[in-house]
C-alpha cells in the first residue's frame, strides 16, 4: 500500500502573538491536524505517573526550552495515531537548535517540511496579549515574570531557528498585532495560494 508522507507547517512566533488562535481557524477550514507542542506538554505535565511532569512544569515556569527527546516523543506519538491524518500544523515548534536538530534526526525523510507560518509581532503586543489571557487562562507562566523570560528565550533561541528558514526561502510572514480576522485573511492567502 501507498502512504503519502505527513506535509508539515511549522507554525511560529513569540509568546501570545495569535498561533494558537489562528491554527484553530484554519482547522475549520482546511483539512489540516493542529498539533501545539505547548498543549501537548503541558498535558504531558499533568498525566498521572509521567516522568517528566516535574522538570517540564519547571521549564515552563522558566520559559525554557524542554530538552526535545520528549518534545518530539508527544508530536511523533500524536502524528502516528492516526495513519489517515496526513497535513500538521506543529504549533511552537522548533523553538531552537536542540529542537531542530531533534526534528532532523528523527523525521527526516519521514515528513515534508512545507514552510514556516511567522506570526510577526512586537514584544509588547505579546506581552500584554498574555497579561490579559492571564486573567482567567490558569497558566502558569501567563505571568510578568514568566513573560520576560519567555520573551528572552524567543529572541535568543527561536528568532535564530525563524532566520535559518528565511534563508532558504521557506519562511511566510504575517503582521500578528492586527485583528484576529485581519490576520486569517493574510494567512487564508498563503494557504489557498500553496497548501
Ligand atoms: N489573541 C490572539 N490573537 C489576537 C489578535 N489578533 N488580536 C488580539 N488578541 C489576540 O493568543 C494569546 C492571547 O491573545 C489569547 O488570549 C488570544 O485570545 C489573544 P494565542 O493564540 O494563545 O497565542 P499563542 O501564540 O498560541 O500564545 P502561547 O502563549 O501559546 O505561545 P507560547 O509560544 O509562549 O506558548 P506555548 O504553549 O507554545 O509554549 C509554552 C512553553 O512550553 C514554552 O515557553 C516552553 O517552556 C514550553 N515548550 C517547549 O519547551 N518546547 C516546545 O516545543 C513548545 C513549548
Ligand atoms: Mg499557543
Amino acid at each position: 500500500s501507498h502512504i503519502m508522507k505527513p506535509k508539515v507547517i511549522f507554525v511560529l512566533g513569540g509568546p501570545g502573538a495569535g498561533k494558537g488562535t489562528q491554527c484553530s481557524k484554519i482547522v475549520e477550514a482546511y483539512n489540516y491536524t493542529h498539533l501545539s507542542a505547548g498543549d501537548l506538554l503541558r498535558a504531558e505535565r499533568g498525566r498521572e505517573g509521567s516522568e517528566f511532569g516535574q522538570l517540564i512544569d519547571n521549564y515552563i515556569k522558566e520559559g525554557k526550552i524542554v530538552p526535545v527527546e520528549i518534545t518530539i516523543s508527544l508530536l511523533r506519538q500524536t502524528m502516528t495515531k492516526d495513519q489517515t491524518k496526513s497535513y500538521f500544523l506543529i504549533d511552537g515548534f522548533p523553538r531552537n537548535e536542540d529542537n531542530l536538530q531533534g526534528w532532523n534526526r528523527v523525521m527526516d525523510g519521514k515528513a515534508d517540511v512545507k514552510f514556516v507560518l511567522f506570526f510577526d509581532c512586537s514584544n509588547e503586543v505579546c506581552i500584554d496579549r498574555c497579561l490579559e489571557r492571564g486573567k482567567s487562562s490558569g497558566r502558569t507562566d501567563d505571568n510578568r515574570e514568566s513573560l520576560e523570560k519567555r520573551i528572552q528565550t524567543y529572541l535568543n533561541s527561536t528568532r535564530p531557528i525563524i532566520e535559518q528558514y528565511q534563508k532558504h526561502g521557506k519562511v511566510r510572514t504575517i503582521d500578528a498585532s492586527r485583528s484576529v480576522d485581519e490576520v486569517f485573511a493574510d494567512v487564508k492567502a498563503i494557504l489557498d495560494k500553496e497548501a
